[in-house]
């Protein structure tokens, strides 16, 4: 017997994440590689799922195949109650085009909708590592009456531009929803802040199925959810914000809490691994009581022979250093470091080999990679842009499977 309103999810997934090159080279981003053990997918589907959403559709096109196997192998739910967790590739099913943008995504794929006949319709991103029980914003939404609620947060006018920016009077109803300006407004309270949407809605199913047919007909739209659907709501007077900083997450601690990042530049990426490894990290990944889920390896433990080190840092399973020091890094699973190699500040994905005396700083390094011996990485900067990506912030981002 159903208490809960009936809710489905549709994950907007199908992102290219060109700045993210060369992590998105030949995968989606949201199947990027995070935190030493999860891919980036898995961080919206944990808050949906710790939420008791169980009906979701993850609408997928580009460079598919990591992110397709990963949500079928992880994502596995028992289809007991009813409940799923369904990868759905672009299929051409309206004729013969891909998706031009993420309200095309829903429109092609309105059959979904139409079979699962939700009361309402969560639709979220899945580009970013944040903690949020959905549950909060879906019961505002419904006490509201808005056709459709915005998750709004707080970020640093000058981080705007890549963002859609929002505009509310103390009711909460959205007067101005500006994508991506060049010239981000300040809030009332504050100048130097801009209330930024956070590219996750919750709809009332007819008003997002009107408003998704209506775009596909108008075709001066580019058929985006922030760059159209929205704003078409607000200029409606349909749309209402929600303050992501009344989210309440269990078990979060003073200093994760309200914690969301956009990881969509490899500097952001980044920054977003530091906020994990410090003592007291940013953002906790220990809360047990709103659990992060990824992929369950079946591995040994990680082993540390002949003095081999590391501090501040997160080492994944099945993983081996041998007289190597490791500091503030984010090292995942079978990653094998050798006797008299250095590692600081860096992001060692699965599978890495780090051969002997090698120095690796600043780094991004992708699946498989090996580091021969005695190669330095991330110190000469001018060598390494000739050889690596080199981000603004003096990050080296080396692809996957690369021999240096
Ligand atoms: P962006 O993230 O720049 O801004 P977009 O590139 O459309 O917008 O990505 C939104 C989500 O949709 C991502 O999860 C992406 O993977 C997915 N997506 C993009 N194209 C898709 C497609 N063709 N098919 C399926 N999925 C697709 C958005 C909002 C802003 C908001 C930011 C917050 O438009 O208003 O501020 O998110 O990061």
């Amino acid at each position: 017997m159903r208490t809960q309103p009936h809710v489905l999810g549709i994950v907007l997934a199908g992102g290219e994440g060109k700045r993210l090159f060369p992590m998105t080279a030949d995968r989606a981003k949201p199947a990027v590689p995070f935190g030493g053990a999860y891919r980036l997918i898995d961080f919206v589907l944990s808050n949906l799922v710790n939420a008791g959403y169980l009906r979701l559709c993850v609408l997928t096109q580009y460079k598919s195949h990591s992110l397709d196997r990963h949500i079928s192998q992880t994502w596995r739910l028992s289809g007991f109650g009813g409940e799923y967790i369904t990868p759905v590739p672009a299929q051409q099913r309206l004729g013969p085009r891909w998706y031009t943008g993420s309200a095309d995504a829903i429109f092609q794929s309105l059959n979904l909708v139409y079979d699962e006949d939700p009361e309402y319709i969560v639709v979220f991103g899945a580009d970013h590592v944040y903690r949020m029980d959905p549950e909060q914003m879906v019961q505002q939404h419904i006490d509201s009456g808005a056709g459709v609620t915005v998750a709004g947060i707080r970020v640093p006018r000058s981080e705007a531009t890549a963002f859609g920016c929002i505009d509310s009077d103390a009711a909460g109803n959205i007067t101005q929803f500006l994508e991506k300006p060049a010239d981000p407004p300040g809030t009332p309270d504050d100048p130097t802040t801009t209330f930024a949407s956070m590219g996750n809605y919750v709809f009332t199913t007819k008003v997002l199925v009107d408003a998704i047919k209506a775009d596909a007909e108008n075709t001066d739209s580019d058929h985006d959810m922030g760059g159209n659907i929205i704003p078409a709501l607000v200029e409606a007077g349909m749309a209402s914000v929600y303050d992501f900083k009344d989210n309440v997450v269990p078990g979060a601690t003073e200093r994760d809490k309200g914690y969301w990042r956009d990881v969509g530049t490899i500097d952001a990426f980044y920054d977003a691994h530091m906020d994990l490894v410090s003592v007291h990290p940013v953002f906790n990944l220990y809360n047990k009581r709103w659990p992060i889920r990824g992929a369950a390896e079946n591995l040994p433990p990680a082993k540390f022979v002949q003095g081999g080190l590391a501090q501040e840092s997160i080492v994944g399973a099945g993983s081996i250093l041998s007289a190597a020091t490791v500091r503030n890094s984010v090292l995942s699973s079978s990653v094998m470091i050798d006797a008299g190699a250095t590692v600081e500040g860096s992001v060692i994905m699965p599978g890495v080999r780090i051969g002997r005396n090698a120095v690796v700083r600043n780094a991004i390094l992708d699946k498989n990679v090996v580091v021969n011996p005695g190669e330095i990485i991330g110190v000469d900067r001018e060598r390494d842009k000739d050889r690596f990506t080199v981000s603004a912030g003096g990050v080296v981002a080396v692809g996957k499977g690369v021999w240096i």
